[in-house]
């Protein structure tokens, strides 16, 4: 493979992925031009490409070298390691991004009574996922059969190709329109950030470093806000104490009155109004809850 001095993305092309993505990388301050074919985005500031393929088509664009990184559910990296590239090179999951939350899951017609996985002995489980299924019926030692369907895997059932199913469920709306229940969880999967396990020794290694810095920047400041309150010295411990989680909060004096503090915290997750009022109840006032645009540790 020739060298590049550009770094290239694979992210999905239009699917539950693509908003989300592009909406994280913008915010790792990467924008990109539009390009007319809109499989090649080309990146305006930094050095960094997209690709725009279908999801499945990612970890295989990875293992290729065609790639550096992908944004692909952990679902389809997980089951490329599993079949198609168990032989190539190891990839990483760099972070987990905190959107495409999902679960792969075995489901069973509403009537069945599954308590087991033993129950599923010599029954036939339509799924898209032959890896992970397989790889989870050997390790609870069930014998079954693997019925590998490419898409609409929830009719099986009905249509007496299979007895159960392993799918992607999100809602559980699905499988209920569908009168199947979920019975067992295979996997959680969200989108994560994947690339090779060892990375370029080029200027892309230096861009990936500075990308992930970005990131972790961005996924942190995502859920963190500022709240800022007054309180008096005496009230302060009890203030303290009902502070949700986050580091030690910063304390200052307030011009013309000794007793009083302005306290400043920042808090890990969303500062909900009960929390605000037993904050107040304790002695705070004058509360702001902010929310944190950028962070650089
Ligand atoms: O064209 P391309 O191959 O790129 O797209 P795709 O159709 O394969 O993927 P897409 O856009 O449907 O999903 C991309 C990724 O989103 C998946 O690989 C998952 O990581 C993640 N994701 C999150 C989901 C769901 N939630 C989800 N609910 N992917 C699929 N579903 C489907 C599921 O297969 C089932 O049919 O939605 C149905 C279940 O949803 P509920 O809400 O009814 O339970
Ligand atoms: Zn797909």
């Amino acid at each position: 493979m020739k060298p590049r001095d550009r770094l290239r993305i694979a992210m999905q092309k239009s699917g539950r992925l693509t908003e989300p993505a592009l909406d994280l990388l913008n915010r790792c301050g990467l924008t990109f031009r539009q390009s007319r074919d809109k499989l090649f985005l080309f990146g305006e500031g930094e050095p960094v490409d997209l690709l725009l393929v279908r999801d499945d088509d990612i970890p295989g664009l990875i293992a290729q070298g065609v790639c550096d990184l992908g944004i692909v559910g952990r679902n389809v990296l997980s089951e490329f390691q599993l079949t198609a590239g168990r032989e190539g090179p190891a990839l990483s999951e760099w972070r987990s991004l905190g959107f495409g939350r999902c679960r792969l899951s075995i489901a069973v017609p509403q009537e069945f009574d599954y308590r087991e996985p033993a129950q599923l002995q010599g029954m036939r489980i339509a799924t898209s996922y032959p890896g992970l299924l397989g790889e989870w019926l050997r390790t609870n030692g069930v014998d079954a059969g693997v019925v590998t369907l490419a898409g609409s895997v929830e009719i099986a059932p009905r249509l007496g190709t299979a007895d159960a199913i392993c799918d992607l469920v999100q809602s559980g709306g699905t499988l209920v329109a569908n009168q199947l229940r979920e019975a067992d969880v295979l996997l959680e999967s969200e989108a994560v950030l994947t690339g090779p396990e060892a990375l370029p020794t080029d200027e892309r290694g230096d861009m990936i470093d500075l990308l992930l810095k970005r990131l972790d920047g961005v996924i942190q400041v995502r859920e963190s806000r500022l709240l800022l309150l007054q309180t008096s010295r005496s009230a302060l411990d009890a203030v303290i104490r009902l502070l949700p989680g986050g580091p030690q909060p910063t304390l200052l004096p307030v011009a013309g009155q000794p007793d009083q503090l302005m306290l400043q915290a920042l808090c890990a997750g969303e500062v909900s109004w009960r929390q605000l009022e037993e904050i107040k109840k304790a002695g705070a006032r004058e509360m702001f809850v902010l929310p944190v645009e950028k962070m650089l540790a």
